[in-house]
């Protein structure tokens, strides 16, 4: 049976470590992809050269050529620029756009029936801008924020609470920026409410209302302490468990950017909901009930969103 195909574009930090990843799960056989010369090429050999080490046997292959990507099963794309110091995610729409534009082309022309991970930011925006330009179908294009914005919060939620971290389950929900909205009436610790872990003593709410302002801020903390880029290897993990959920059918409920329509009174565009990932891509867009409160945020979060589409879309108006 021929092993799954990987095809990452972009060969960056986040590129070299998904890269790695693939490798060490065995998912597939990689190829990375990217414009500059040279880096994805050496960044594959250099993993390919760890494969005896670690035991895991997948071809890795470095190219500057779109052919190379053909056919893949999955194509995780990170290609464009990341942020620096002072920048909001918003700051990199314009260059972004283009650089979706010609990853969405090269996806067409190579492999039209991939599923298509994004996370070239700003995410929401990105996504619509690729799955438009690929000309895939919506359940097949997907961006990739939610499961990360959700692994900070478990995290942080795992630390107050000192428990592992894999008893710790959280939702974060809306558009990958400051108007993210984490779920706090959904997060538990072993299928325990944080609400009723509040009421138990095991933290505050002033504790808890800390934590849901440090996930807003997870992306900008770890800029502002490496101050060359942006976060790289939870953004890497995060994405993997999206193709591993669709490479092996696991129905896994993630949030995801997906293309919302209907659902959560949305007129159809990419934000974070919970969504089924299975074998045919996003097979589940989740309903899920939300309070007074936690559907003026989400609005709050999808008028965000939806300005910056606003924003592509003036830009494509100009010929841009
Ligand atoms: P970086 O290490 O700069 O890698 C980006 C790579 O893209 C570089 O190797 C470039 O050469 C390459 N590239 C640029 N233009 C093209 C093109 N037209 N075609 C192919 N490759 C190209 O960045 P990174 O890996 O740290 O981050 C990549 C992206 O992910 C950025 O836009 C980040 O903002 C974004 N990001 C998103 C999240 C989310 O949670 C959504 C988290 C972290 C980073």
């Amino acid at each position: 049976m021929a092993r799954n195909k990987i095809a990452l574009v972009g060969a960056g930090n986040i590129g070299g470590t998904l890269a790695m990843l693939a490798g060490l799960k065995e998912l597939g056989d990689v190829v990375l992809f990217d414009i500059a010369e040279g880096t994805p090429q050496g960044k594959a050999l250099d993993i390919a050269e760890a494969s005896p080490v670690e035991g895991f046997d997948a071809r890795m292959v470095g190219s500057n050529d779109y052919a190379a990507i053909k056919d893949a099963d999955v194509v995780i794309v990170t290609a464009g620029v990341a942020r620096k110091p002072g920048m909001s995610r918003d700051d990199l729409i314009g260059i972004n756009t283009k650089v979706m534009k010609s990853v969405g082309e090269g996806i067409k022309n190579n492999c039209p029936n991939a599923f298509v991970i994004c996370i070239t930011n700003p995410l929401d925006v990105m996504v619509g801008v690729l799955q438009r330009a690929a000309g895939l179908p919506t359940n097949k294009v997907v961006g990739m924020a939610g499961v990360l914005d959700s692994a900070r919060f478990r995290y942080f939620l795992a630390e107050e609470f000192n428990v592992s971290v894999e008893d710790v389950t959280a939702f974060v929900l809306g558009g990958h920026g400051d108007t993210m909205v984490p779920l706090v009436r959904y997060s538990a610790v072993a299928g325990i409410p944080v609400p009723d872990l509040i009421e138990m003593g095991w933290s505050t709410q002033d504790k808890i209302d800390q934590i849901v302002q440090r996930t807003r801020d997870g992306g900008a903390e770890i800029v502002g302490l490496l101050k060359t880029g942006s976060a790289f290897y939870a953004p890497a993990s995060s994405a993997i468990e999206m193709a591993d959920s669709y490479l092996k059918d696991k129905r896994k409920l993630l949030p995801c950017a997906a293309y919302v329509d209907g659902a959560y009174g949305l007129d159809g565009l990419y934000v974070g909901v919970p969504v089924i990932i299975g074998e045919n891509g996003v097979e589940k867009v989740v309903e899920i009930k939300l309070n007074d409160d936690e559907q003026a945020m989400l609005d709050h979060s999808v008028k965000a969103v939806q300005d910056l589409n606003d924003v592509v879309a003036k830009m494509e108006a100009e010929g841009a």
